[in-house]
């Protein structure tokens, strides 16, 4: 990334932001509404912060002070064409979820079982109670059995009124660095970049589809920078 700093006169604040320029220019704002948002994310993440490694730097800055409010307004802004559902259309997904017949649910070790082949998976981000949190089937950040080569709908759901969240399954384990995971999944598809945050007009929500076909123990988490460390994620195990 350019050490540059250039003045970026952005839509949503007039504030300073160094190396962003390109990619406000590009990549994000330019966007369609129809485009690939999957996309966008990785080209805002891949552009504005690519090679940084593990330094974070010129990252760093950006998401310090104003930094993390800026980000949460870009995704704002960039994802506001993602659907939104009622608060009680998002209650009834998950009722639906919770009912599924396949679906076994075992509070005492916060871990829900999915048979057969057929999955559905109703994810709530930051819901009442549950600040940077996923909340599935009633549990906080369950732990996910699914069974090798299931067809897996995941959909997010973002009830936080405050922040944006997404969801990714990663084979990256804990503990999270502040910059976790900007793009990919470990499936095609088991990826959903941060929506954004929750309004009056209802709750932003993605669905996804995969198919579960690697073994292993995984991890579900928010890519949004510092929610995996401050502990929004969960494991999922493909057996
Ligand atoms: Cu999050």
């Amino acid at each position: 990334m350019s050490k540059k700093m250039f003045a970026v006169p952005l839509l949503i604040a007039g504030i300073t932001v160094g190396g962003i320029a390109g990619v406000m220019a590009s990549s994000v704002f330019a966007a369609s509404p129809n485009t690939n948002q999957n996309s966008n994310w990785g080209n805002m993440m891949g552009g504005a912060f690519g090679g940084n490694g593990s330094t974070g730097n010129g990252f760093a800055g950006m998401m310090g002070g104003s930094g993390s409010s800026f980000m949460s307004s870009v995704i704002n802004r960039v994802f506001s064409n993602v659907p939104k559902m009622s608060a009680a259309a998002a209650t009834q997904a998950a009722q639906t979820a919770l009912n599924q017949a396949n679906a076994s649910i075992d509070k005492t070790n916060n871990s829900i079982t999915y048979s057969g082949q057929d999955v559905n998976i109703v994810a709530l981000a930051g819901p009442t109670g549950a600040d940077q949190k996923f909340v599935i089937d009633g549990l906080v950040n369950p732990t996910l059995h699914i069974q090798k080569g299931a067809k897996v709908s995941l959909q997010l759901i973002n009830e936080d009124k405050g922040m944006p969240h997404g969801i990714e399954i990663t084979s990256a384990k804990p503990p999270f660095a502040y910059m976790s995971m900007m793009q990919g999944g470990i499936y095609g598809g088991s990826f959903i970049h941060p929506i954004p945050a929750a309004t009056k007009a209802g709750d932003p929500t993605l669905t996804t589809t995969f198919t579960a076909s690697q073994a292993g123990t995984f991890t579900y988490l928010c890519q949004y920078p510092g929610h995996a460390q401050q502990g929004m994620y969960g494991n999922i195990v493909i057996s």
